[in-house]
């Protein structure tokens, strides 16, 4: 079984590809991305692709090429890029997903496409966030992420496309840096944290948000892949978290490893709207339910690996 990583270059993509070709032998996983440079090392250890999502005949070569069967479509423009950028958010978020689905469809791949907690808006309830409720947001990144759910669906009703997904909170990782997000903070602040002993958040005190640690992430994706189709009933966006914090938690936090560690706040107003439009604490009942979801990090236990990591990879 072969399978396609689109944006495996990215935050989660780069260590993706390593859980997955740990599994599945490293000559199945086939990497793409527009960027060849960023994780060279990491990718090209297997066959690897630049290929542009927005690019429908790029995309199908590679399918075609390598006897794709499944596609983990991470290429995206994430919050905040999107917000500076509406036009190539759409552009890649919303016609890259239609090219995977579309050719997916005809060369009968299964395909997992994350969505975000960005999915939710302002007249959503904030906190425990049901599984099924109302979703107007308000940022271009939440409308794509929306729609992209909804088209999911639609490719699994109207042709019984395999597609499934997951509404990622912020997820933290110590391999490569967040590609423009809302919730990149709280990965920023370890790296400062070590480097400089000072960090400055971009976001206010009390801004509640879900967050993941990346084994997390993996081990929820490749889970859900893996899982008998015949229990999902929510296929294309399940509400997934590990942990739910506000900056001045992850702060104390670090600060009890790094007991000189200060923080102050310099507010970024779009980024701080987009955090206030999303869920502080999602209900994530229904992937425990269907399909076994149980995250292994806490707040703690996360806090104290990303610095044990970090503390060998910045020295
Ligand atoms: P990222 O920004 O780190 O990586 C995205 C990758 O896509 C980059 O390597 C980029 O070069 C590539 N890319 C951009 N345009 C492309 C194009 N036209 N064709 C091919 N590749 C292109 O993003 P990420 O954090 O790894 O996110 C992956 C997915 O997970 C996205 O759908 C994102 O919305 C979703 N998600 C991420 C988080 C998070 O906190 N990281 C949270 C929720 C959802
Ligand atoms: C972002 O902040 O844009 C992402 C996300 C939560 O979707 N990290």
């Amino acid at each position: 079984m072969k399978i396609l990583i689109t944006g495996a270059a990215g935050q989660i993509g780069s260590e993706l590809v390593v859980a997955l070709r740990k599994q599945y032998g490293i000559s199945n996983v086939i990497t793409s991305d527009i960027n060849s440079k960023a994780n060279e090392a990491i990718l090209q250890e297997g066959p690897f692709e630049l290929a542009d999502c927005t690019n429908y005949q790029q995309i199908k070569n590679v399918i075609q090429k390598h006897h794709i069967k499944v596609i983990y479509h991470l290429a995206a423009i994430l919050s905040g890029v999107a917000e500076a950028k509406p036009q190539l958010a759409w552009n890649v978020n919303m016609n890259g997903l239609y090219h995977i689905l579309e050719l997916a469809r005809e060369y009968h791949c299964s395909v997992f496409t994350p969505s975000s907690i960005g999915a939710f808006g302002p007249s959503t309830p904030r906190d425990k966030t049901p599984q099924d409720t109302i979703q107007r947001p308000t940022s271009c990144y939440g409308v794509t992420k929306v729609a992209g759910e909804l088209l999911c669906d639609y490719y699994f009703r109207k042709y019984g496309l395999d597609t499934r997904g997951l509404r990622y909170p912020g997820i933290i990782s110590n391999v490569t840096l967040p590609g423009g997000g809302t919730t990149d903070y709280a990965v920023e602040i370890f790296y400062e944290a070590i480097q400089h002993k000072k960090y400055t958040c971009f976001l206010k005190q009390g801004t509640f948000l879900d967050m993941m640690y990346m084994p997390d992430a993996l081990q929820a994706a490749i889970q859900l892949m893996e899982t008998d189709p015949k229990n999902l009933k929510h296929r294309n966006a399940f509400n997934v978290t590990a942990m739910s914090f506000a900056p001045e938690h992850i702060f104390g936090e670090i600060k009890q490893h790094i007991p000189d560690f200060t923080m102050d706040y310099k507010i970024d107003p779009v980024r701080q709207c987009i955090a206030d439009s999303w869920p502080r604490s999602m209900d994530d009942s229904a992937a425990r339910q269907e399909w076994g979801w149980s995250p292994q990090y806490d707040l703690s236990k996360m806090t104290t690996d990303m610095i044990q990591v970090l503390l060998k990879k910045l020295k």
